[in-house]
């Protein structure tokens, strides 16, 4: 394959309003992402295609295809209504890994699938095999049915499939299923977990159909008037049904469909030149990031409902920050990087997938978190499979987060850079090459572990154009080609460039104590240590003899640390000064006392503290793990 077809996960069609555009194609080589890719290229996603037939979503497949032709539903259906949605993210995966390099196993596996999946599509294009199976009537449960979300994961696993390899097989399912859903649904109906938003909006872009559009645009305008059935305890929010998108102030409820739901949107915005929708998304997104994102970028801090709280309620202990939200976040985050150009999306984006994302995965790729708590302590609940405390998972009864790693994974590569009628901006920093019409860019850098970016420009128009780099918000100081750059903008430099010329970046990493306002009392009096993109805590497996719970930071100085057993020799730890914080007079009983008296807390002695990246937390065992730690300077 050449290595410049076009390749990426969102791609606004020629009239759209947006600002910048995806790049032709962007390649990470080696590097920290090129070698996470590695791992979730031959471990992951092979493990993956096992698990999800395991779980029975094959077998659910083929029991409806055999159904769908016969019509004769009511074979048993295995897993979670949504498992068909499992099939089309690891075939996502792979679609794009494909397009990465083809390979005879990737291409076998897809094909395989795929054949199962053309196979239960039933003869008018419907397709979810959970309804097919249980005879349930079409379209009659849509606040929990998961149908319109299966359908969606369906058109991005197609889109993917086209995009990365040219193979039409998906894309014909997919399309054919989105005519027939345009001329099925009622025009109230909404499916209670958005998702298929984004799949229409792309495959209207693939396709050119604008009736796909029109019908992801139709269930944006819906949402938010209280018309989908309420079920259990859940409000109309948990939903997103509460307030209209466009005149919501803050994202609400269930934070995976909160995301998707507002990615959809900005899908729509952006095709249909909505700027009022697209100035209420930019709402949401600034009130999320201010009072609801934890300092990793995970999203939820509610287990009930997997939902975001109030403003400011982000207790680190009781965090869900599903692995998903943190995705949903990523594809959001994205689609308002090319809606404005504006820095800070790319900043959240890199946050959350340095460390919301990426702890969802050890660093082997073959156990997952579901929940990304920022801290367990001793002793914490492990009851629940998805309790941080019990440590990662092979898999989940709800497999959605593992495939969604998988293919964001598959397809980082797209996220390196944009274009726009000036020139390219980069917004992640990986070792790789940049491909933007007749620009071919190649990145050198040990980014996380070292703040040094070369640009090398290997072929150019012969005319002057702009190169933007995005320089994080974090970096201060910063520098490009010896002269200071802004932190939290991008750094642009107009001219003819001429093949061989190198711009150096300099983003000055290096280990940095953090706080957070008063307001997010949970945090108060406490600090976290970040270094570069890079979010640290601190792990019971460096501390042996002390609980982590006891350890505060003594003060302000940090320093790079040398290598850590059992973490790969790459990863660079944050020592700090630390004490052991106790009370000796604490009898172990009721733990309060009276505020005119309080109990002065006794240091027993100075201690070493190693700060090691959240994301690769739990790789040694679970134990106890904080992200802030308490500040006791004396
Ligand atoms: O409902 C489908 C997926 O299952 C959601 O996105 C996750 O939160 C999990 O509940
Ligand atoms: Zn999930």
């Amino acid at each position: 394959m050449s290595d410049e077809r076009f390749s990426s996960v969102v791609a606004p069609r020629p009239g759209a309003a947006v600002a910048l555009r995806p790049v032709t194609r962007g390649r990470v080589r080696g590097g920290f992402w090129g070698a996470r890719q590695r791992v979730n290229r031959e471990v992951t996603i092979p493990l993956g295609g096992e698990r999800v037939r395991d779980s029975g979503a094959f077998g659910n497949l083929r029991l409806a295809a055999r159904g769908a032709r016969r019509e004769e539903p009511g074979k048993e259906h295995r897993g979670k209504v949504f498992a068909d949605s499992d099939v089309y993210k690891w075939l996502e995966a792979v679609a794009w890994e494909r397009g990465r390099a083809e390979d005879d196993d990737l291409a076998r596996a897809y094909k395989e699938a795929a054949e199962l999946v053309v196979a239960a599509q039933c003869a008018d294009g419907y397709l979810h095999t959970h309804t097919q199976l249980t005879g349930r009537r079409r379209y009659s449960d849509l606040a929990s049915s998961h149908e319109l979300y299966c359908a969606g994961h369906l058109m991005q696993a197609a889109v993917a499939g086209r995009r990365a390899t040219g193979d039409h097989t998906l894309l014909e399912v997919a399309t054919r299923f989105a005519d027939h859903l345009v001329k099925a649904l009622p025009p109230e109906a909404l499916d209670g977990h958005p998702e298929v938003e984004m799949g229409l909006a792309e495959l209207h872009r693939e396709t050119g159909g604008r009736p796909y559009l029109d019908l992801a645009a139709r269930f944006v305008a819906v949402r938010g008037h209280a018309l989908i059935p309420l079920k259990g305890h859940h409000g109309p929010g948990y939903r997103q049904d509460r307030v209209p998108v466009r005149e919501a102030t803050t994202v609400e409820g269930h934070a995976v469909r909160a995301m998707y739901l507002a990615a959809g949107a900005t899908d729509v915005a952006v095709e249909t030149s909505d700027l009022d929708l697209l100035a209420a998304l930019e709402r949401q997104w600034r009130d999320m990031v201010a009072t609801k994102t934890y300092l990793t970028g995970g999203l939820g801090s509610n287990w009930y409902g997997e939902a975001f709280g109030g403003h400011h309620e982000l207790a680190p202990d009781t965090a869900y920050c599903e692995t998903c939200a943190a995705i949903g976040s990523v594809q959001w985050s994205w689609r308002m990087l090319l809606a404005t150009g504006q820095a800070a999306y790319a900043d959240l984006m890199e946050r959350t997938l340095y460390n919301a994302v990426l702890s969802g995965i050890s660093l082997g790729g073959d156990r997952f978190f579901y929940v990304n708590a920022l801290r367990v302590r001793a002793g914490a609940d492990r009851d629940d499979l998805r309790a941080p405390a019990r440590g990662r998972q092979d898999w989940y009864g709800t497999a959605c987060c593992p495939p969604n790693v998988m293919r964001l994974l598959s397809s980082l590569d797209h996220y390196l850079a944009t274009q726009d009628g000036d020139g390219v901006q980069l917004h992640l920093y990986a070792p790789g090459t940049v491909r933007a019409g007749s620009v071919l860019l190649e990145v050198e850098t040990g980014y996380p572990w070292t703040g040094r970016v070369e640009v090398v420009v290997r072929q150019a128009p012969d005319r002057p154009w702009t190169l933007s780099a995005r320089i994080p918000a974090w970096a201060d100081p910063a520098g490009v080609d010896g002269r200071p750059a802004e932190p939290g903008a991008y750094h642009r430099i107009r001219r003819t460039w001429r093949a061989g010329d190198r711009v150096v970046i300099d983003l000055g990493i290096r280990p940095r104590l953090t706080a957070a306002v008063p307001r997010l009392d949970v945090a108060r009096g406490q600090v976290a240590v970040e270094r570069g993109p890079l979010v640290y805590c601190l792990e019971q497996a460096d501390h042996p003899g002390v609980i982590v719970d006891d350890l505060c930071v003594a003060g302000p100085g940090l320093a790079d640390g040398t290598a850590v057993a059992g973490l790969p020799a790459d990863v660079v730890p944050v020592i700090a000064r630390g004490r052991v914080h106790v009370h000796r007079e604490y009898d172990g009983g009721f733990p309060y006392r009276t505020a005119a008296a309080p109990p002065e807390p006794e240091h027993a002695g100075p201690a070493e503290l190693t700060f090691v990246p959240y994301y690769a937390w739990a790789n040694r065992g679970a134990g106890p793990m904080t992200v802030w730690a308490p500040m006791h300077p004396r």
